[in-house]
């Protein structure tokens, strides 16, 4: 099984970085006809563009801390993960960062800081940013730790350095479990996955801050519960349009508006769609349907890549996407990295 493993760890990876390289081009964007989405695809195959030539933004950047981190650190280590993405920051400011998170990045390079987790608790006036950073970014968790315990922990710990409101480290969570299950095969069994992943935020959002927090935004008592229910919905449906998913799921900057939305791209594109070239794997269609959706897509893009690349594994990827974007060999070798740190011994439970 030692194969398919390592296929699905650089699937995950690789799968992210492409998302978030791809799904640049319609950052932002409020309608977009499938018919450009796919034009910008089939321009990945002209080999005359040169390697590389889609660059990453803050998703791939952090996520590589996040890698960075847990591998040199063989562990989750709070000040090395903080002061991974100071200096990341520091040294490419132009990636696309979120408009607050910047803030907390620049305390976070000082080295008078005693406590890390401070600056994002000061965001927004003190509610903690809801934003979808800490999510963009939580693939690695899902690789790093054998045991959902684990994933759970420190994947809301690796957000909580950016994102202290609950919604954004929930989803953080929800994004690094749904990336874990993919790589245990729970896909092939997709209301087995979506109701797992159910159970495990009601869980979460069973407790006091995020009670409140859902609370204090005017939200349902239980928001990733009800979303979750809401792709349970739309996956039993023959045919979903895109205005329904941007309605009834959302694919804004929040990460209730964008985690769920992923995960719904996801299954939908199990099977073929209408409209999506039949030669094209889920992998494709994943990611073709992502960015037809308009609005954060380098971020729904980059974590429906990571949970479809944990799926289909790394064959899954065409290689003229690849070669298109920034970045493609370094996160496979994280994944390749991460997936001997996965074997060891001493990672186990
Ligand atoms: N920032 C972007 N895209 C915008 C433009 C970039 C463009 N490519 C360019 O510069 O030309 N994308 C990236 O940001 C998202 C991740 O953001 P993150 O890390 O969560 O940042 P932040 O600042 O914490 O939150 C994002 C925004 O959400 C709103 N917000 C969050 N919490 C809030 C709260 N409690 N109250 C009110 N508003 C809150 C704010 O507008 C934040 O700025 C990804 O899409 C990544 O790709
Ligand atoms: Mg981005
Ligand atoms: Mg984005």
């Amino acid at each position: 099984a030692a194969p398919v493993m390592l296929s699905r760890f650089r699937g995950a990876l690789v799968g992210s970085v492409l998302g978030d390289c791809i799904g640049g081009e319609f950052e932002g964007a409020v309608d977009v006809p499938l018919d450009r989405v796919l034009q910008h695809l089939s321009a990945l195959d002209d080999e005359t563009r040169g390697d590389g030539i889609l660059q990453y933004s803050d998703d791939t950047a952090m996520m590589r801390c996040v890698a960075d981190s847990l591998l040199t650190r063989m562990a989750f280590d709070e000040r090395d993960m903080a002061r991974r993405f100071a200096k990341e920051y520091n040294l490419a400011p132009y990636r696309g960062y979120g408009s607050g998170v910047v803030q907390v990045l620049r305390k976070l390079a000082s080295p008078y800081l005693k406590d890390v987790f401070q600056p994002a608790q000061a965001q927004f006036g003190g509610r903690g940013s809801f934003g979808n950073g800490g999510a963009m970014r939580a693939a690695p968790f899902a690789l790093a730790f054998k045991s959902c315990d684990d994933v759970r922990k420190y994947s809301r710990l690796g957000a909580m350095l950016t994102h202290s409101c609950s919604l954004g480290y929930n989803g953080a969570v929800l994004q690094a479990l749904a990336v874990h299950l993919s790589l245990q095969g729970a896909l092939a069994m997709p209301t087995e996955f979506i109701d797992k992943l159910i159970s495990e935020m009601e869980e979460m959002e069973r407790d006091e801050t995020a009670q409140f927090d859902a609370k204090a935004l005017n939200l349902s008592e239980f928001p990733y519960c009800s979303r979750l229910h809401m792709v349970k919905e739309l996956m039993d449906k023959k045919s979903v349009s895109i205005e329904e998913v941007i309605s009834e799921l959302g694919n804004g900057i929040a990460a209730l508006q964008s985690v769920p939305t992923a995960i719904f791209c996801v299954l939908h594109c199990l099977e073929p769609r209408e409209g999506l070239p039949e030669q094209f794997g889920g992998l494709e269609r994943t990611i073709a349907f992502s960015l037809a959706l308009g609005g954060d897509t380098d971020t729904i893009a980059c974590m429906a890549g990571a949970i479809a690349g944990a799926h289909y594994g790394i064959d899954s990827i065409p290689q003229s996407w690849q070669k298109s974007c920034e970045g493609v060999a370094e996160a496979d070798d994280l994944a390749h990295r991460l997936y001997d740190l996965y074997c060891l011994p001493q990672f186990e439970e």
